[in-house]
């Protein structure tokens, strides 16, 4: 089918928005200095103290086709007249991010240092999502609160939203503050692994490379062509060990491999 093959195929033609600045600037002639951006300053803070936080990456990689599958059956379904004419992959693994907290908590939480620099942690009810998104000003990070309440249309309406008023420059305070852990979808611009540094406040974040259709063994030991995506997360290792971390990836992965067991955990 067409959405699959483009989900699995390199994009010449990627829209303006999701090009970086860079790429329409001209090269200088001589050595030029240039002011930050604004979107550059507010990196190079944040990233120096993302940076500063002892993390470990684990990777995995998730099986895509019956994920595949089920969205294409959804978006036959959907139309002018629905919440949004179509839904990408970034509700569904939002949604299996989201149900997969309800069994770990800590990966939810913050955390924090009082006064006399003790140590606690801030365990959060909801679960706001934050989406790293690339816009034409750069890299924002605005967040769909309360995920475990959305349905997967409601997540695709808000993230529809985020995406128009990053495009546009508009997102407001409230959009990209009060995120407790984070996605980041490299893998529609290009590239089959990430390792996203984790936004301060939180404590884990993932990365999604590209869908690529690989040779794998079946259950049966024949090869066979699947789709496959490496998702990558980074945690604070200060809070989170890896066993933690490793279980909570392989929930997240189940959710989506076997999209039938999230949907009957959806509330
Ligand atoms: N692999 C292959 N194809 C992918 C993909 C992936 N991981 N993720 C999305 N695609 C495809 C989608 O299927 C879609 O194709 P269809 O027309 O068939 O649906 C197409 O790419 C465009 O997707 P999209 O951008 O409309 O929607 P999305 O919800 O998947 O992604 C967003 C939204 C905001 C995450 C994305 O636009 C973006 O900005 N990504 C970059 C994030 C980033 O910069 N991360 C790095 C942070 S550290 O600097």
């Amino acid at each position: 089918a067409r959405k699959s093959g483009k989900l699995v195929s390199r994009s010449s033609s990627q829209p303006s928005a999701l090009r970086p600045p860079q790429a329409r600037a001209v090269s200088p002639r001589a050595e030029t200095k240039v002011p930050l951006t604004h979107i550059q300053s507010q990196m190079l803070k944040a990233m120096t103290k993302s940076l500063a936080i002892p993390h470990f990456l684990y990777s995995d990689e998730i099986n895509f086709d019956p994920l595949i599958r089920l969205r294409s059956t959804i978006n036959k379904s959907l139309n002018a007249n629905s919440p949004v004419p179509r839904v990408s992959f970034m509700p569904f693994v939002m949604k299996a991010v989201s149900i997969a907290l309800d069994q770990y908590p800590l990966l939810n939480s913050r955390l924090e240092f009082d006064s006399d620099n003790k140590p606690a942690l801030v365990m959060r009810p909801q679960h706001n999502i934050g989406v790293a998104m690339d816009t034409p000003a750069g890299l924002v990070v605005p967040n769909v609160k309360d995920v475990s309440s959305l349905s997967i249309l409601d997540i695709a309406a808000e993230l529809r939203r985020l995406q128009g008023l990053g495009v546009e420059g508009k997102l407001t305070p409230a959009d990209v503050s009060g995120g407790t852990i984070t996605v980041s979808n490299i893998g529609n611009i290009g590239g089959t692994v990430v390792a996203p540094v984790i936004v301060v406040g939180e404590v884990t974040i993932l990365g999604m490379g590209r869908a690529q259709k690989l040779p794998r063994f079946n259950e049966n030991g024949q090869v066979v062509a699947e789709t496959v995506m490496n998702f990558s997360w980074s945690a604070d290792h200060r809070v989170v060990d890896g066993a933690t971390m490793a279980r909570m990836a392989a929930l997240v992965r189940e959710l989506l491999e076997v999209p039938g067991q999230m949907f009957a955990r959806m509330k």
